[in-house]
């Protein structure tokens, strides 16, 4: 994207002083957004949000020191797009983890400063056979983000083609904590879920909490999660619509050096609860209509 691109995408959905539109020295280029709730900072690859934080409180995303902004690499942290399948493809090895939509340049849609001071974003990406000859298919994907005290976020994949679509997906959400170790995550008492660690079916009993790799994905689990973290005195209230599986992720430490762009000891800092269509909640758009995945996150005070 050249300087007169950035300059006319900042003419046509930019707002002066809110919205900026930017390119970083990895050419990467990204969206800024400041209003007098939060600040924000979202990359145009993937649609791929790096940053919010209300003003006055420590991050609530984590990126990676070590994250990699290469055109085409999935970066490390913020909220990957997880789309149009979850995981490792179904039936192809070689194909990206995640699909494809989270290294796919998004064009910034539309961009609104709403009453209560939030900002709102939509970022577009079309997806035909041919653009990714790797999943046959006509989709319009559309992200809104509204960055305020909350943060929502919203993947809504419409299916103006005659054949149903298949997906599985996901706002695949890193959560800064101040030390994972000490961190309670509640919502999913009771919930079974499949531990991708060991291949065991297992149920959650009381609270999830860390001390190792934790890679599991939670079945029918509808409830509002609860990331307690006493180290931060906070709670982060997590939302969602539209998802009836939310799988919980740390790497712990073998599996971060492995991935080599967790940085040093980023394991302790940073834990995934992802709102997801996955594992049998594989979701079929009819022809014609839309499927939307929502998520909304809020700081409380852990009292
Ligand atoms: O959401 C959990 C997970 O599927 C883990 O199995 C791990 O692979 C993680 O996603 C990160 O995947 P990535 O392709 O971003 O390295």
């Amino acid at each position: 994207m050249t300087a007169h691109d950035i300059a006319e995408l900042n003419q046509r959905v930019g707002i002066p002083g809110t919205v900026t539109i930017g390119r970083g020295a990895d050419e990467q280029v990204w969206v800024e957004v400041t209003n007098r709730l939060a600040e924000a900072k979202i990359a145009l690859q993937g649609a791929h949000l790096l940053a919010w934080a209300p003003h006055g409180m420590a991050p609530v995303i984590w990126l990676s020191e070590q994250a990699k902004f290469a055109a085409g690499k999935a970066i490390r942290g913020g909220v990957p797009i997880c789309w149009p399948w979850f995981g490792p493809h179904p039936t192809a090895a070689s194909l990206p983890a995640h699909g494809f939509a989270r290294t796919a340049p998004w064009d910034l849609h539309t961009s609104a400063s709403l009453p209560n001071g939030a900002t709102y974003l939509s970022f577009r990406l079309m997806h035909t056979a041919q653009s990714h000859p790797q999943w046959p298919g006509v989709a319009e994907l559309e992200l809104r983000v509204i960055i305020g005290q909350a943060l929502e976020m919203e993947l809504v994949t419409r299916n103006p083609g005659p054949q149903p679509l298949v997906i599985s997906a996901a706002l695949h959400t890193y959560f800064a904590v101040s030390d994972v170790r000490r961190v309670q995550l509640r919502g999913l008492d009771g919930c079974e879920y499949l531990d991708q660690v060991s291949g065991e079916v297992l149920q959650q009993v009381g609270p999830v909490t860390i001390d190792g790799e934790v890679d599991r994905i939670y079945l029918d689990s509808t409830a509002d999660c609860l990331l307690d973290d006493p180290g931060l005195q906070r709670r982060i209230r997590i939302r969602k619509r539209g998802s009836r599986t939310t799988v919980v992720w740390n790497p712990w430490i073998a599996k971060a050096a492995k991935l080599g762009d967790v940085g040093p000891e980023g394991y302790l800092r940073m834990l995934c609860v992802e709102t997801t269509n996955a594992a049998h909640d594989v979701v079929t758009v009819a022809a014609g209509s839309a499927h939307h995945l929502w998520a909304s996150y809020a700081v409380e005070a852990l009292n």
